[in-house]
């Protein structure tokens, strides 16, 4: 990122997380009750294993804010593992530790388990998967949560929904799934969430019906979700350097999210067979600013955000700890066995969506404020102001 930095510690068993984020402007009005609740959506989802039923996932500020707005100083934050306390010994920080946990030393195929361990030389597989444990996700989406409450000078609302869980698809071949989201869904979304936030009620119950499946064939199973920014000022990113195009860097985000192998931007792997008559998206000569007839591009145009909403959609993998587990070989004594099995997801979907909403928050408002720049809150909103003005389209003189 050009001018936020976060970093993050802790372990998925271990006493909490910890995050700092660096370089938000001063003034901004900070909601508690809004990062809360996105804490609470990234707990909530069909398909998650007993853990969320211990975690009550509350944001606590350890600088940078002060009665209620930021200072412009680096903000710190924690949040607790309320699981911590039945893990004390087994995850201790002192070496004085007796009764060691025997090592976990059969590696999980589709795991950081068995690269990490040799990358790390751990004999104790669990010294690398408690960091690689998607819990660290929960520092994501406070920072995002700030960002996104950044976004919110510029009117950008971010959501996000399950569209494809296995081989069940809730928009087959939509160009534009946003368009098929009916209108009230994202505040509903918000609300009351459906057990996999999908927003085809048909689609969602088929969805249920195959995670019982393979929940019952003791197995995993994974999918898509879509992330959407509405209203993006026209002009984040650029097409000037390689590291810059916002497309990229979204992607990257995107891509950073435990689990997730795949990610497309608008179309994405469907401009491959079609031709450019039927990709590119033609202003709309009826609107009054440059809207588009079509939003195939996903928003982003030679690596600039072009006004359009911003469509991102992830392909996540199934988990890699499967209840009927698959064969592996011993890092200890190379025999050959059966992969370690820990408490478990079935799916993250609805839950990893929210994490991308948070991944999607942070990039645009990195790129906000590299392109508006701004010591304050006050700074930011000038700038915008600007950037709309830039944005009018001229009116055609009438025949
Ligand atoms: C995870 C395994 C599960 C998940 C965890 C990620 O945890 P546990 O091993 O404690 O049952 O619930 O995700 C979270 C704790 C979370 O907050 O998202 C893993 O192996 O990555």
């Amino acid at each position: 990122m050009r001018r936020l930095r976060l970093l993050t510690a802790g372990e998925s068993h271990g006493p909490g997380l910890i995050g700092v984020l660096e370089g938000m402007p001063a003034g901004l009005t900070v909601s508690t009750a809004i990062v809360n609740r996105d804490l609470r959506r990234r707990q909530h989802g069909y398909g998650s294993g007993r853990r969320m039923q211990i975690e009550r996932d509350r944001v606590r500020w350890t600088g940078g804010i002060r009665f209620g707005r930021t200072l412009g100083s680096p903000i710190g934050f924690g949040v607790d593992n309320l699981d911590w306390q039945n893990w004390e010994s087994r995850m201790a920080v002192e070496a004085s530790v007796e009764d060691r946990p025997r090592p976990i030393t059969l590696a999980r195929p589709g795991h950081v388990d068995l690269a990490g361990a040799i990358k790390y030389d751990a004999d104790d597989i669990r010294d690398v998967l408690e960091r690689a444990s998607a819990r660290s996700t929960v520092v994501r989406v406070v920072a995002g949560s700030l960002a996104r409450q950044l976004l919110s000078l510029a009117r950008v609302r971010i959501w996000s929904f399950v569209d494809q869980v296995g081989p069940i698809r809730a928009f087959p071949d939509a160009d534009d799934v946003v368009r098929r989201v009916p209108d009230g869904w994202p505040a509903a979304d918000l609300r009351r969430p459906s057990p996999l936030r999908c927003p085809d009620p048909d689609a969602e119950r088929a969805m249920l019906a195959e995670i019982d499946a393979v929940r019952e064939a003791g197995d995993s199973i994974g999918g898509s979700f879509v992330v959407v920014a509405e209203r993006p000022p026209i002009g984040l990113g650029s097409s000037s350097e390689w590291d810059t195009r916002l497309d990229g860097l979204l992607a990257g985000a995107v891509m950073a999210i435990p689990a997730v192998k795949g990610v497309e931007v608008g179309l994405g792997f469907g401009v491959v067979d079609r031709r450019g008559s039927q990709v590119h998206d033609v202003v709309d000569p009826s609107a009054t600013g440059w809207r588009r007839l079509t939003n195939r591009a996903g928003g982003i145009e030679g690596g600039i955000s072009n006004g359009e909403p911003i469509v991102i959609r992830a392909a996540v993998k199934p988990i890699s700890t499967l209840r009927k587990p698959l064969p592996s070989v011993d890092l200890a004594d190379g025999e050959v066995g059966r992969a370690h099995i820990e408490r478990s997801d079935i799916t993250i979907l609805p839950r990893a969506a929210v994490v991308g909403e948070a991944m999607v928050a942070l990039v645009l408002a990195d790129e906000l404020l590299a392109t508006l720049g701004g010591d304050t809150v006050g700074d930011v909103r000038a700038a915008l102001r600007r950037r709309v003005r830039r944005s009018r389209r001229p009116a055609a003189e009438q025949p």
